[in-house]
């Protein structure tokens, strides 16, 4: 091999690589030069392109291609599929569309189609869907994200903005001025492999080993003991899942009654402390919210959380609470109280203290950038009001009519007669995914755009095959990544698979609006286009990029760090009053009058700790909690098919952690096959048993593509989504609470089939 750098680039959510490829075939991805920690994630599309897999051409469910619209909507999932030409696909669809909307409007589209997609800028498919359904009136949208829903919503009313999630104090910070890093939920790197619209260099690892380089000490407060890098020694604390909230009240109650609060800080940065004081005391409620209390709750010496909360009082503290703690029962609570406990400390704006929202969710979190405005692909405007919030995916199609709570009101769910997926997989994301399959028969019309026959593709009734990005040219322009990598395609695309932008460009010809689609350009002139309105964008910020051919010639463009760490708040500090937060008092809502207004009965106005709906203090003693956190071998279920996910199957089997006592109670070791169930679905998987583990949880990784062959509601794969409840976090967020979740084992029997 000549230099690698005459190679390809390429970018991923995972990473940036040099692409290797011989007689149309990808070979190999090399890391990119810049990346000083690169993931093996993009290994997985070794093979998989033309693999049994792929999709390679446009088709049809049976039923619904002889009956029409409406025809076997019970056998999506099960029926075979029939080929048919571009040109028929696109007949078909242009004329569904038309008596969809004429018939019934276009509230009853249903196009939220949350995912991740691929990266790239303009080969963006949930972008071309929108753009392409706002030009026919709009469609029913979805709002907030799968990943941190309940987040996104308490934080405006609690900092006035979510876009704190994206602006923690930047890592550097934390190397200089930092001494304790206490984490909840941990900083997990697997997870750090990942930044949404691509990654240049990865920086999370680096930065951590800095940081313990520089006198930094962790706690890891998570089920996992590998939640936190070994290398990092942190102190490892297990509570019970779902039971943060419970601890962050704890720990304030030591801080309060041990005179440890910064009372000047309270005082001028915050509104509400009083009335979350009475709360603690007991005082308005009877029950004082002692470390005992809380000890009981979570399952943690008392003296632990007295013990942690002083040490968090002794010096510079950053608190951390992982995204996965929104993705639980009242997931609005550990963000909130996060920020109640940091403001209890007084740290929130200094160097290196306060709080950040999941530092180690994504390699984003803490990266130090300048962060321009990027154009993104036009959207043109949606005409319907309806939406749902992200996660009552399944409710929506269940309850056309029916009324739900969001955020203070109440809306009402259209009557879905046609959904369409493009670029997520709600097979994988959703919770109770057997409860999802049935409400899924409901639609009379379900298309999806996917290259790869996972359960969404076997569940609709047209399937559409796309490239993906090694298939075509695309430029990796992230508001959030350092990197700009011209993405250069590798390999043709499998058989007659087409970019998103063209499948939507064969149905607008249909449709009499062609020219209002593609506004004349094709999918290089697009690119150009977007590339050089950020430019202008980028010049207006001081922030200077090449001109278009130059970042060509070289392949990618680093923008240069800030010169100054990024303190979250301090601004704020500094001035409050020039810097008002976009609360309504505009300082931090403690107490939150809107909130109380919205007069929730598990929300007077402060957080409050409410008994979650499934979790291990209610639990039989046959039950165990499951955590079904994120593979680190693949990103959800992309590349579930690849070599580097199917080597880490034991016999064919997901993987699901076990504590040794949990596992010899039930007559189970290591390398067993197991069934995995509960009253909603069961899943086998291969038993690991380890101490790094808290008894009483089981951990199965999300990932596994369901494969669900009857109506018993058994997943041979793993997928860990046919056990979760789908319940939103509270009238608040409504959103997912994967993470609480009950579950059994037993050894597989006979319903055991694959090996
Ligand atoms: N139990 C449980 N469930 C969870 C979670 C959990 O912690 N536990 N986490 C949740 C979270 S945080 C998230 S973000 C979601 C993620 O859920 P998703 O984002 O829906 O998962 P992905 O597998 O990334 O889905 C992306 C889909 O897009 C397809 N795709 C890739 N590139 C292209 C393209 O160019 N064009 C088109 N048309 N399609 C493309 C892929 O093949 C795949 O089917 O899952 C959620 N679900
Ligand atoms: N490799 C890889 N990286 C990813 C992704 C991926 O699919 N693959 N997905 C990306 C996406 S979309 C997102 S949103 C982020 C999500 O980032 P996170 O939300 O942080 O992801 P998780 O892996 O679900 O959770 C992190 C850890 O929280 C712990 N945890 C779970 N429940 C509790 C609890 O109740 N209390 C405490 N203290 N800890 C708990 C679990 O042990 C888990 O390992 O990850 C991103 N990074
Ligand atoms: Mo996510």
């Amino acid at each position: 091999m000549s230099d690698r750098r005459d190679l390809p680039l390429t970018s991923f959510h995972w990473g940036t690589y040099r692409v290797e490829a011989r007689d149309g075939e990808v070979v190999a991805l090399h890391p990119f030069e810049e990346d000083p920690d690169p993931s093996p994630i993009g290994q997985g599309y070794v093979g998989v392109l033309n693999g049994p897999d792929r999709i390679t051409a446009p088709m049809v469910r049976k039923s619904w291609l002889e009956g029409g619209p409406g025809t076997g909507g019970h056998l999506r999932g099960k029926e075979d599929f029939v080929e048919v030409s571009w040109d028929e696909a696109e007949r078909l669809v242009a004329k569904e569309l038309r008596r969809v909307i004429d018939a019934h409007g276009n509230e009853s589209i249903f196009a939220g189609s949350y995912g991740w997609a691929s990266a790239g800028r303009f080969h963006h498919a949930q972008g071309h869907l929108k753009r392409f359904l706002n030009l026919l009136g709009g469609f029913t949208k979805s709002v907030n994200t799968y990943s941190l829903a309940a987040g996104e919503v308490i934080l405006p009313h609690v900092l006035g903005g979510a876009e704190f999630i994206y602006g923690a104090t930047s890592w550097q910070s934390i190397v200089s001025d930092c001494d304790l890093m206490v984490a909840f939920g941990g900083l997990p790197l697997k997870n750090a492999a990942i930044g949404q619209g691509g990654v240049g260099a990865h920086r999370t690892g680096p930065a951590l080993l800095e940081a313990k380089a520089a006198g930094v000490d962790f706690i890891n407060i998570s089920p996992l003991r590998s939640d936190v890098p070994e290398a990092l020694e942190a102190d490892w604390l297990a509570p019970r899942p779902s039971t943060d909230a419970a601890l962050m009240i704890g720990l304030a109650h030591v801080l309060l009654s041990e005179d440890l609060a910064d009372r000047a800080f309270l005082d001028r940065y915050t509104v509400g402390f009083d009335k979350f004081a009475a709360y603690l005391t007991g005082k308005s409620d009877g029950v004082a919210k002692t470390a005992e209390w809380a000890a009981d709750i979570c399952d943690l010496p008392a003296d632990t959380i007295r013990t942690l909360a002083r040490r968090m009082a002794k010096g510079r503290t950053m608190i951390s609470v992982a995204w996965s703690l929104t993705r639980q029962d009242h997931g609005e609570r550990p963000f909130w109280l996060g920020t109640v406990l940091a403001a209890m400390l007084g740290q929130i704006g200094l160097p290196g203290g306060g709080i950040g929202f999941g530092y180690g969710a994504t390699n984003t979190v803490g990266l130090e950038r300048p962060s321009p405005r990027f154009q993104a692909l036009p959207q043109g405007r949606n005409k319907v009001k309806t939406f749902i919030p992200v996660a009552r995916i399944t409710e929506l199609l269940e309850n056309p009519g029916g009324s739900f709570d969001y955020n203070g009101k109440t809306h009402t769910y259209p009557d879905t007669r046609l959904v369409w997926w493009a670029g997520g997989n709600p097979f994988h994301h959703h919770q109770d995914l057997n409860r999802l399959r049935r409400a899924w028969a409901r639609p009379e019309t379900v298309i999806v755009n996917d290259w790869c026959w996972n359960a969404l593709a076997q569940h609709a009734d047209i399937v559409l095959p796309c490239t993906t990005p090694l298939e075509r040219d695309d430029i990796n322009l992230s508001p959030r990544d350092p990197y700009l990598v011209m993405m250069d395609r590798s390999v043709p695309p499998a058989g007659q698979a087409r970019d998103d932008y063209d499948i939507f460009r064969g149905i607008v010809q249909h449709l009499g609006i062609e020219e209002k689609y593609t506004e004349g350009r094709d999918a290089g002139e697009w690119i150009r286009w977007l590339y050089d309105a950020s430019r202008q964008s980028a010049a207006r910020a001081k922030v200077d990029l090449p001109p278009f051919d130059e970042l060509r010639a070289k392949g990618w463009h680093k923008l240069p760090a800030p010169e100054k760490p990024h303190i979250m708040l301090e601004d704020f500090r500094a001035d409050p009053e020039a810097h008002k937060l976009r609360t309504p008092s505009g300082k931090i809502e403690i107490f939150s009058e809107r909130i109380a207004g919205f007069g929730y009965h598990d929300c007077p106005g402060h957080p409050i700790w409410v008994d979650p709906a499934e979790w291990l203090g209610c639990a039989k003693e046959s039950q165990l909690q499951l955590i079904s956190n994120q593979p680190k071998n693949k990103l959800h279920s992309q590349l579930d098919q690849g070599r580097l996910s199917q080597a880490d199957r034991i016999a064919g089997y997901e993987p699901a952690l076990l504590h040794p006592t949990d596992a010899a109670a039930r007559g189970i070791s290591q390398h067993d096959i197991i069934r995995v169930f509960n009253s909603r679905g069961a899943c086998l998987c291969a038993a690991v048993l380890s101490d790094d583990i808290r008894q009483g949880v089981i951990q199965i990784s999300t990932g596994a593509w369901l494969d669900v062959k009857d109506d018993t509601g058994l997943c041979q794969q793993g997928n860990p989504n046919v056990l979760c409840l789908d319940k939103g976090t509270s009238k608040l967020g409504q959103g997912p609470i994967a993470h609480s979740c009950l579950v059994e084992i037993e050894l597989a029997g006979s319903d055991r089939s694959p090996e």
